[in-house]
Formats: C-alpha cells, structure tokens, sequence
C-alpha cells in the first residue's frame, strides 16, 4: 500500500450563494486542507474574526454559500491489478467531487470518511470538491422526511453534520463547509484491509486481544491466499491464512498477567503496541496498521436497590466515583485544534482532578488525538453518538448514513482502553418526555428505533467490550417501567432547573444516581473578554457582550442567581467577579453535595470543562484556554480527599471524602469564629474514613449568621456559613500582598489580617499570558497563602495586588 497525503495545491472560490463582493472579486484564493472556508477567508483578510465583537451576525450570508476546491491530480497510471483510491477522512459537508469535470460522487455526512475509487481516472486532471450549503440541504431533507421537533431554529436534525455547527446556547452559528480532516491517494494490489478492529479485554488476571479484520481484494490476484499476523511484541502473536474464498477473520491472543489499564486514580495505564500486518502468500506485505491499546474490563451495575436504580461504572471489577466533565468542541472551527491544544485541554481535566470525560452529542466522534490522550492519561471517555436534544427521523436518507457513520466510528474507536461507554445521544429521550414534541410527532418516526435497536444492534455486532446507554439522561432497562429518563432516582439525571429557575443551593435537594450533567454561567476570564469585548463595548448588556451570550435570558439568570449571595454589583468588572464567584460556589455546592452520596450518587459530571470560541457559558475553562475562578473549585471538589459540610436531616454535618486507595486518618479542628476571624470556640475530633469511603459526622460547633464555622483536617478546609455574604459586614480588604519574581513568573504571598474568603487571583488581569495555580482560598487572620503564577510577562508587581478578589468584596458596609 501506498500512501501520498493530497494536501498541497488547494485553492478554493465561492460557487453559488449571496457572495460580497470582496469576497467575489478576491477568486481562488490558497486554501489549507484539512481546513474550512471560514479560516481560510479569514487568513486571506476577507472576512473579519468571527469570534471578536459583532462579527458573527456579519457572516450570516455563508449559511447559504457555496463553494469550490481545486487541486491538480496527478495520480500516475495504474500498474496491472493496481487499485487507485482517493481517501477524505472527512468532507464537511453537502459535497459533490469531479475529477476534470467527470462525477466521482456525492457526500452528506461529515462524521464519517469517504473513499472515491481512481483506478479509471488517474488524471492527470482538475479535481474540485464543491460544497453546497449545509443548512440548505437540511432544509430540503426535512421537506422530503417531514419535520421533526429540535431545540435550535435550523434543522441540524436533518443533517450529519455536527449539531452545533449551527449555533448552540454556548456556541456561535458559522455553519463551516471544507475539507475537515486529511486526504490520502492510496494504491494498492492484491489487497488491502477494509477494517481492523481490535477489542481488548480483561478476564480476571488474563487479557484476551480479539483482532477483528476484514480485507477486500482487488483485480487480477484476488483468488490468492493471504496471511494475516497480529503482533503484540513480548506479550505474544498470532497469525492466520486466508483462503481465496474468505475476506475475514477474527485473531485472538491471550496475555496471562497482562499489564491492566486503570483510569487515573486506580492505578496506572500500561498501553500495548498493537501491530497487524496482511501478507500476500509470497510474503509481501500488502497492508498494514498499528494501534496502542490496554487491557480493562469495563461495565456499568445497573442493578436496583432501596433508592431506586442504581448507574456505577465498574472497571476491572472495581466500582468508580466518576468524577468527570462534558466536553464540547474546543474551537468551533475544528480544524485549528491540533494534539497541543486537545493536550493542554485534557490536562484541565487531568488537574481538576477528573477521571473521565464525556464527549457530549451535539458534537463529534472526536480526533484519534483526543481518545490517545485519554488512554496514556487514563480518563475515561463516555462517548455520545452525535445526537442532539432534537428527534431525528429514522428513514432515509438519514438512516444509511447512521448506520454507516456508526459503523465506521466504532470500528475506528473501538481499540482505546480509556473509551469506557457508549451513549446514544443527548437528551433526545427527555426530549421526547418532556419538550412537548409527541403531539407534534403523531405517528412520525423520532429516534427511538436507533436508540433502542439499530445502535444496541451494531454495537452487539462490533464491538460488546464496552457497556451501551441508550441516552443521557437515561433509566435503565433495569427501572420499574415506564419510569422517567430523567428520574433522579433511577440511572442518569441531567439537572438544568437549579441553573434555569432555582439557584445553586437547591443542587441538594436532590440525590441523583449519577448526575450526567448539570451547570452554571458565569463570563469568561477578563483577558478574554478584552479579546472579544471592543473597549467601548464594556458592559454586560452591550450589544458585543450580548452576542456572546447565548443563553435564553443567560444574563437575568445570571443577576438572579447572584443576587441573593452577592447582590448584583452595577461595576462591570465587580459583576464579572460576582459572576464568577457563583459560579463557582455552584460548582463546589453540587459536587461537595455529589460526592458526599457515595456509592448511592456514583457519578458527578460537569456541564462543562471548555468552550468553542469566548462567550459566557457553563465551562469552567474559557474559550481561549484561560481557567476561570470556578475551575479551581471544580479541582478542590474533585480531590480525591474532600472535606465538606453537608446538611444531614436539616443539621450540618462534617463530611470526609476520601477517594484513594489507602484509609485516611486524621484530626477534624473545628473553629467557631467572628467575621474578623477571632475564634470563639473550637474543639478537635479523630475520624477514619476507610478507602473509597465517606464518613458523616454532627458538626460539633453551632455558628450564628455572622459566625463562620471553619472546619480543617488533613490540609483540606471547609467554611460553613449560612447567611450570604452581601448581608454580612465583611472587612472589605482584609489581604497584604508581597510579591517575588521566580523562575518562571512570580510568587504572589498574601497575608490576611481578617477573615478572608475566597481568596482568588485573577493572574490574566496583569498578563493575558498568566496562569494561576489556586483560587478560592479562605484564610484565617495571621494565615497566608502564596499564590504560582506562571507567565513570560515582565509586569509591575503593584499590579497583583489590583488582580487580587475575595467574597468580603460584597459585605454589606
Ligand atoms: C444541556 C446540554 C446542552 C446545553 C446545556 C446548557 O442540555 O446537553 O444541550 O448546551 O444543557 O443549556
């Protein structure tokens, strides 16, 4: 096999559509590919940033463009019983491809590869890839199938194209149409493999490899014997002969004491290298391929109980506290994501302590790049099929294309260790419930024939290593009949009322199973609101900072949310802080609730970790990278030892987490304290908590309103405090600043002088580059802190103290 990547000489020009005329006049301009037409218009100046300002609604006109790709082919010939090929890893979108003006085909789905066959037409010639507008196409399915209800005003549902192309409540609408992942021309004889599936598993000490493959032969030598061999370097081989009728075969090796992958915090993860090579009878090798994967055992106990039904992940025997985060996109224009920024984005998961991330329905089976970082991090993935908070007809022309798309992802995905579960999409089963789209349906077709048979069904079919859900929310088979999908009790719960209508402190009033998402807004980083905001544009209901927020009444939720806690500060940047600062006593409030739940709550996964371009949202890390104050909560709450204080039957009660393998011992000090932090009352407490296990116990010390109770064990601190901050005279500035330079950037020490909550850094406020290595910390009077920030930045040391936030700023005075 011979393999030339194809991404040289592409240009591209607009085909059809209401064109400006700069646009126009500009002709064939350079495109990159893999690439989208949005970047590249932006690279030759025709078009403004559509991430900054208003730019976004400027661009509207491409929603209903067209456009032309063009590179000259030179394929060379084919030898005798050669076979030519033309590989797109993916084609985004609605694309029709010639070759010197002779049709070579047609694509609608951007979730899966397509592969044109050239051994009629090497060239040399004009290949073009002209893409038609997505949302019309969309427009045109949903005539012939019939409408189906959906969340977003374009009809996504109609198209296999990732949802929120067309605009989310967190994400801008660009709909992008390019040559979205690589292109390979290939040239093969005899034969090559159509499909390599390798399915790792664990039994007891044993790990067992299942390499699935099936080959396609081609032209004058197909009636040959073939010899197909799986390497797995020390840990054994296996190797099997084709005969001339047969095109599959299943290749199994077993590793007694095989080195056994754990998610992070369970163990290490070992990663096997994976060689399969198809021979011709002679010897020649003809194909072949090369993965890393892992040996684990992984299913959910969906089993009932005295709360109802229970959802625990269970790894290699062992039950998990999922501890994760959504993920969406992280650039709305996909292609400018490479293996650094997926890295540097995984590794937020990595330091907020998570043990898996859930790639969300609305957008993509994701790069190989994502599902390697996972496996040698050892974060599970819980992957969505690419369905979204709508229904989706189950006829044609959508139906093939799932099938196919499913196919053809599983296949690709199926060898990672760290991809843990699959999921049939995104609350398209609450949808059903709930949004009112039964009257709407009538007899129509909505999903629940992928959901409930033709996934499980190709699931069964390739793959049965890995458990399958057939939404999130979800309950399970295993729940009484005609239970809720979104039944807190039973199976998987998205929880949107506490951000929609309630406010944080209600996350207690429920105790999920398993909590599959739930959120709250806040603004992004200053710095990055400096990127995107014009300066003259800087308050929170300017029409800039309102086209990037995307919310329904995001911003009244917002002022509603904070109001009772911190009030809502008319500053701009007081607001912002005030924002922030709720969303992350939201994020500590439902996740401390979580986790002290073990094992009847068995998972806590945050809706979000990132966003696609800067906008308020969910996330906890912005749209350019930055971590916002609530990340460091996210990372306090996920530690695997927390300390909280929950109530218990209307009583506060101490709760100790310890998520780790060995017990931890250790001395509880409780303090009864003034606003200024003078202790009023203390007394000391041993617990044991044993592995994996949470213990309760009566908070000894009853404070007032105006009467913190900080509680300290092991290096870990909790602050219970019932009355809100904005009712409470706080000393406004209760920190003494020293900064030092280091290596690297600077060490920030702050002493308080009175009690001071909350303490944050807002590192980007001196440096855009500067990153901080904790936030939210409170501190007693005579206590310090000192602050890490990393930067390259030279800047006036002055300058931290005017960065530096607490609660005590929205004391009453
Ligand atoms: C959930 C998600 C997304 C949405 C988020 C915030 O329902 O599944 O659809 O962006 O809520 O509203």
């Amino acid at each position: 096999m011979d393999v030339r990547a194809l991404h040289d000489g592409w240009t591209l020009r607009p085909a059809g559509g209401e064109i400006p005329e700069e646009v126009d006049r500009a002709g064939w301009i350079p495109a990159q590919v893999p690439g989208t037409v949005h970047t590249d218009l932006l690279t030759a100046g025709l078009i403004p940033d559509p991430y900054v300002g208003e730019n976004e609604a400027a661009l509207t006109w491409m929603h209903r463009s067209a456009w032309e790709y063009r590179t000259r082919l030179d394929a060379g010939p084919p030898a005798p019983g050669e076979r030519v090929e033309l590989l797109f890893d993916g084609l985004d979108t609605v694309a029709t491809l010639t070759l010197d003006g002779t049709e070579l085909g047609r694509t609608v789905n951007m979730h899966r590869a397509h592969r044109f066959d050239l051994t009629r037409l090497t060239g040399p010639g004009e290949l073009v890839v002209r893409f038609d507008s997505a949302l019309e196409h969309a427009e045109s399915v949903e005539k012939d199938v019939g409408a189906r209800p959906r969340t977003y005003d374009h009809p996504f549902n109609a198209v296999r194209k990732m949802a929120c192309s067309f605009g989310w409540d967190w994400g801008p609408d660009l709909q992008t149409a390019g040559i979205w992942r690589p292109v390979t021309l290939r040239r093969w004889r005899t034969a090559r493999f159509a499909t390599v599936r390798p399915l790792a598993g664990l039994d007891g000490t044993t790990g067992r490899l299942r390499v699935h493959v099936d080959v396609e032969r081609s032209g004058l030598e197909a009636a040959t014997a073939l010899t197909v061999h799986v390497d797995l370097g020390r840990h054994g081989r296996a190797a099997t002969v084709l005969d001339p009728a047969s095109a599959s075969a299943v290749l199994e090796v077993e590793v007694p004491e095989a080195p056994v992958w754990w998610p992070r915090g369970y163990g290490e993860q070992p990663l096997v290298d994976v060689g399969v090579r198809l021979c011709a009878h002679d010897g020649e090798l003809l194909d072949e391929r090369s993965y890393r994967t892992g040996f684990r055992d992984v299913r959910i106990d969906d089993s009932p109980d005295e709360f109802g039904t229970r959802t625990v992940v269970v790894v290699n025997g062992q039950p998990v506290f999922v501890r994760g985060v959504n993920w969406i996109p992280r650039d709305h224009l996909l292609t400018r994501l490479d293996a650094d920024r997926y890295a540097a984005a995984l590794d937020d998961a990595v330091d907020a302590h998570c043990n898996l991330v859930r790639v969300w329905g609305g957008g993509l089976w994701e790069s190989e790049d994502f599902y390697r970082l996972c496996d040698e991090r050892g974060l599970l993935v819980w992957q969505d099929f690419p369905l979204a908070c709508a229904a989706y007809a189950e006829e044609d022309p959508l139906r093939t294309e799932f099938e196919a798309e499913v196919r053809e992802n599983v296949t690709r995905l199926s060898h990672h260790p760290s991809l843990a579960v699959w999921s049939g999409g995104n609350e398209n089963l609450q949808g059903h419930e709930d949004w009112g789209w039964k009257e709407e349906l009538g007899s129509s077709t909505w999903g629940a024939g992928y959901y409930h048979d033709l996934f499980p069904a190709l699931l069964a079919e390739l793959d049965g290593t890995r458990p399958y859900q057939p939404g999130s929310p979800v309950s399970p088979a295993t729940a009484p009949q005609g239970v809720h999908p979104n039944d807190p009790d039973h199976g998987t719960n998205h929880e949107w009322d506490v951000w929609n209508r309630l406010g944080w402190p209600h996350y207690r009033d429920r105790i999920p199973r398993f909590c599959a998402e739930f959120g709250y807004q806040a603004p992004p980083t200053l710095a990055t609101i400096a990127e995107f905001l014009p300066a003259d544009q800087r308050s929170a209901t300017s029409p800039a900072f309102l086209a990037h927020q995307k919310a329904l009444d995001g911003n009244g939720k917002l002022d509603r949310g904070m109001a009772p806690h911190t009030g809502v500060p008319s500053g701009f940047e007081d607001w912002v802080w005030a924002a922030q600062l709720n969303q992350a006593r939201a994020v500590s409030c439902a996740v401390e609730h979580h986790r002290s739940w073990w094992p009847r709550t068995a998972g806590s996964i945050y809706w979000q970790l990132d966003d696609c371009w800067p906008v308020t949202s969910w996330a906890v890390v912005d749209g350019s990278g930055r971590r916002k104050p609530a990340f460091h909560a996210l990372r306090r709450a996920f530690a695997p030892r927390m300390l909280t204080v929950q109530p218990r039957a209307g009583v506060p009660h101490v709760v100790v987490v310890n998520d780790t393998a060995q017990e931890f011992s250790t001395q509880v000090l409780v303090r009864r304290t003034t606003l200024t932090g003078e202790v009023l009352e203390r007394t000391e407490f041993d617990v044991s908590v044993p592995a994996r296990a949470v213990r309760t116990c009566p908070l000894p010390l009853v404070g007032g309103d105006g009467e913190p109770v900080v509680v300290d064990a092991g290096g870990l601190r909790a602050v219970h405090l019932e009355a809100p901050d904005k009712d409470l005279p706080w000393e406004p500035d209760p920190l003494r600043v020293g900064v030092t330079r280091v290596d690297g950037g600077y060490a920030v020490r702050v002493r308080a002088e009175s009690f001071a909550r909350d303490v944050t850094l807002l590192a980007d406020v001196v440096a855009p580059d500067a990153r901080v290595d904790d936030g939210l910390v409170t501190l007693l009077p005579g206590e310090s802190h000192t602050f890490r920030v990393r930067s390259g930045a030279v800047v006036d040391a002055e300058e931290f103290a005017g960065a530096l936030r607490t609660a005590n700023r929205f004391g009453r005075s």
